[in-house]
């Protein structure tokens, strides 16, 4: 709507904030009442707590500072029938106890082939070679002097949710969608390290080894490596951890995690991909007819809502709820989301809160007013490219039900009249 008499737009910001808050009054009313008779005879305001009587801990006793110990459950897990040994497993990120778009460092999952090489960065090397004019080997203080970028990525594991393909299984997102992060990256883009060895015209592709035990490899296509590749050591403004590729890795934005090469090493520039197991016999698609589809690099559309979910139900009764996600695309930003909590019958737009950026998780909210009575919770994201997020129904119809890899169906929450919440699936 456009008001010529209202230049400033004032009209339009004022009728907006009436609106939101004709919509959150009555939640609001039942917050305050709610504090109101607590206010009566609290012992927590009326009598002086330790914390408010003794001295703290000095800026002596954390030169690393780690969080409080009342958050000591948010912490990675697995889920034990999944690893059958540790050091060629995964654990998953506690989404559900996490807010905004960026994940702790010490919360990114982690999945590893062969364990987490540990590697002195004055003992680290990256190779070029292949079909370039010049191979070169690169130090890490050598990598440093070229001109860098900063840029926030999601990466998720092909995998993520392939336990729930013919059904519901995993009672938490931490377990059905945590095989994501999403960090701030610093790195080099991998196009001036090409730049510099020199790409010969015949040079198609790249093949990414990793430094650790697995020496794992993956093909990547020329184009994508001189589109947005980086070649990463930092992320959240510190050194990558360890577990994610200390002191080198490659970022394949919007790509499945597999091919973001941790612990990078080696990059040999060819005319063809190479087939390596994690492109031949894992990270392919098992369609219905018995054919695998390959080369499905490009994580798609996908949401989940991560508050209330069943790790953490509702506790609060009913009234004012706030109802949290993320919403995330491969193919760049995201534009809608919508929630439903009656199953699909009806949906209402979410709003998207926080930076939207391409390849980057984003955070989405619907506040509510719960009455108390049961719901079925789903999301459903739009990206800029207009595509929208499938059902689980929708997939299995076109992919059949023998895949594991990129599920990005619609997840469904059951909330019973207690709070309590549980995977489920509605057909
Ligand atoms: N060198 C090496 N790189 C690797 C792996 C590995 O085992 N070795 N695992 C890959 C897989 S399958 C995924 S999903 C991501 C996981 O990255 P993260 O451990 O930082 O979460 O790293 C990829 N890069
Ligand atoms: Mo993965």
């Amino acid at each position: 709507m456009v008001d010529d008499t209202d230049p400033k737009g004032t009209k339009q910001k004022a009728s907006r904030r009436d609106f939101l808050k004709a919509g959150l009054l009555s939640g609001a009313a039942v917050a305050a009442s709610a504090g109101a008779a607590r206010a009566a005879g609290e012992p927590l305001i009326t009598e002086i707590q330790d914390w408010n009587r003794y001295l703290g801990d000095g800026v002596d006793v954390a030169p690393y500072g780690t969080p409080s110990e009342f958050e000591a459950h948010v912490v990675r897990r697995d889920v034990p029938w999944l690893t059958a040994d540790p050091v060629s497993s995964i654990n998953f990120t506690p989404l559900h106890e996490l807010d905004g778009i960026i994940t702790p460092n010490g919360l990114c999952f982690e999945r590893h082939h062969g364990g987490t090489a540990v590697i002195n960065p004055a003992d680290h090397r990256l190779m070029i070679h292949g079909l370039v004019d010049t191979p070169l080997v690169f130090t890490m203080e050598d990598l440093k002097r070229f001109p860098r970028e900063n840029r926030v990525y999601f990466l998720e594991c092909a995998a993520n949710g392939g336990m729930e393909w013919r059904g519901s299984q995993l009672n938490g997102c931490q377990f059905t969608h945590g095989m994501i992060h999403c960090v701030v990256y610093t790195g080099v883009p991998l196009r001036y390290l090409l730049e510099e060895a020199g790409v010969k015209t015949t040079g198609k592709w790249l093949l990414a080894e990793g430094a650790d035990s697995a020496a794992m490899t993956r093909s990547i296509p020329m184009e994508k490596a001189l589109d947005d590749c980086l070649v990463a050591f930092k992320m959240n403004g510190e050194a990558l951890r360890p577990e994610q590729g200390y002191p080198l890795r490659l970022c394949v934005p919007g790509w499945e995690g597999n091919m973001w090469v941790k612990w990078l090493r080696r990059l040999e520039v060819g005319d063809e991909p190479w087939a390596q197991r994690e492109e031949t016999s894992k990270y392919t698609d098992l369609l219905a007819n018995g054919k695998a589809r390959r080369h499905t690099f490009m994580m798609e559309v996908k949401s989940v809502i991560t508050s209330p979910s069943p790790q953490v139900p509702v506790t609060h009764g009913k009234g004012p709820l706030v109802i949290s996600g993320l919403a995330w695309s491969g193919g760049g930003t995201i534009s809608r989301v919508d929630v439903t909590i009656d199953g699909g019958r009806t949906w209402q737009p979410a709003r998207i809160d926080g930076p939207s950026l391409p390849k980057a998780l984003h955070r989405f909210y619907l506040d509510i007013n719960w009455d108390g009575s049961e719901m079925l919770l789903q999301s459903r994201a739009m990206d800029d490219q207009g595509l929208v997020q499938p059902t689980k129904n929708e997939l299995r119809a076109a992919r059949g039900e023998n895949s594991i890899y990129h599920n990005n169906g619609i997840q469904t929450w059951h909330v019973n009249n207690d709070g309590v919440v549980e995977n489920v699936e509605v057909s």
